[in-house]
């Protein structure tokens, strides 16, 4: 039995953490859930006490080793037969593009199905978002708001895949996986650069323009609010000490282009997350064009073209 969960991408960051312990966001975010990409998960627990296993795409993986055991243990407890866990995906993994949101998300649902328990999605969301905060997004298909309360956050889905179903052109500039974890960036630039605070401040502004620009289908004020969050969120990464810069010759290249195609009165604006990749949103009418000129770029090394997609979910009769 397998389960099936897509990365999301935000377009109101989540960058920093309020509860480290807990892995709690510091910042409420706000997101489009893709239908191109996926992560499946399939988890089996065995009578007997031991070791987990993990393999992605057929190969052991001990990096994730320890995140996978310790969520499967949120819902089913540590005392409990070895897992036998595989994941496959058909994308490259921890290269920022929301990898371990569609793994955990995933998981979740696929521990869940492997147990018999049943859960509601926001407790689903909840226990994927302690171990990877994006993957509290990947649960929910289509629009979705994640709000970071004191005590837990809470995630709601705001507008359907159907409803406004915009395209996403991913230009992959580095498959490799990057240098620095987000969760380690993150509580770097907390605890260093001197915009974090101001960055924590002025969430609540960008999240209400993004959800009024997602309930009134405003492609203009989506684009100005997701753009400008994206760059204040790198900006917090650039100031930190020492700097992170996940960016490289190419992302830039990828971002004058959609300046270019945005002056031809193209419907698209970027956004870009913790690794050099760049996400190009657009109308669908401008997504052939959008691709071609990433396609174009010196240093474009693979490009994604996708819509935007469904919550995670068993796949039936796998
Ligand atoms: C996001 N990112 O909102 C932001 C934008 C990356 C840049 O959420 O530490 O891997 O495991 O909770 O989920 C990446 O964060 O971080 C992320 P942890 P996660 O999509």
């Amino acid at each position: 039995m397998w389960a099936q969960a897509q990365p999301n991408i935000a377009l109101v960051k989540y960058w920093g953490k309020s509860n480290i312990a807990r892995n709690l966001p510091a910042v409420g975010s706000l997101s489009i859930t893709l239908d191109g990409l996926y992560s499946r998960m399939s988890v089996e627990i065995l009578d007997d006490p031991g070791a987990d296993s993990l393999t992605v795409n057929g190969d052991e993986n001990t990096e994730l080793l320890a995140r996978v055991s310790g969520c499967i243990d949120l819902i089913t407890g540590n005392e409990r037969g070895a897992a036998r866990v595989r994941s496959e995906t058909n994308f490259p993994v921890a290269a920022g593009l929301a990898s371990s949101a569609s793994a955990f998300a995933a998981l979740v649902t696929a521990t869940y199905e492997c147990v018999g328990k049943t859960a509601d999605t926001l407790t689903k969301a909840r226990i994927a978002g302690s171990v990877s905060g994006s993957a509290a997004r990947s649960l929910y298909g289509g629009f979705v708001e994640l709000s970071a309360g004191v005590e837990d956050i809470d995630v709601w889905p705001i507008a359907d895949a159907q409803d406004w179903p915009l395209k996403v052109v991913v230009a992959v500039t580095e498959p490799e996986p990057k240098p620095v974890s987000s969760g380690e960036a993150m509580i770097r630039g907390a605890e260093t650069s001197p915009f974090y605070d101001s960055w924590v401040e002025r969430q609540p502004e960008d999240l209400t323009a993004a959800r009024t620009a997602v309930e009134n289908r405003d492609f203009e004020q989506l684009a100005a609010v997701s753009e400008h969050n994206c760059l204040k969120m790198h900006t917090v990464m650039w100031t930190s000490r020492p700097p992170i810069v996940y960016w490289n010759s190419a992302t830039l290249a990828c971002m004058e282009a959609v300046r270019e195609l945005q002056k031809k009165s193209e419907p698209v604006f970027f956004t870009i997350d913790a690794g050099p990749q760049l996400k190009a949103v657009c109308l669908p009418s401008a997504e052939e064009t959008v691709r071609d000129t990433l396609a174009g770029i010196d240093g474009v090394v693979e490009i994604h073209s996708s819509g935007l997609g469904l919550g995670a979910r068993v796949l039936e009769g796998s």
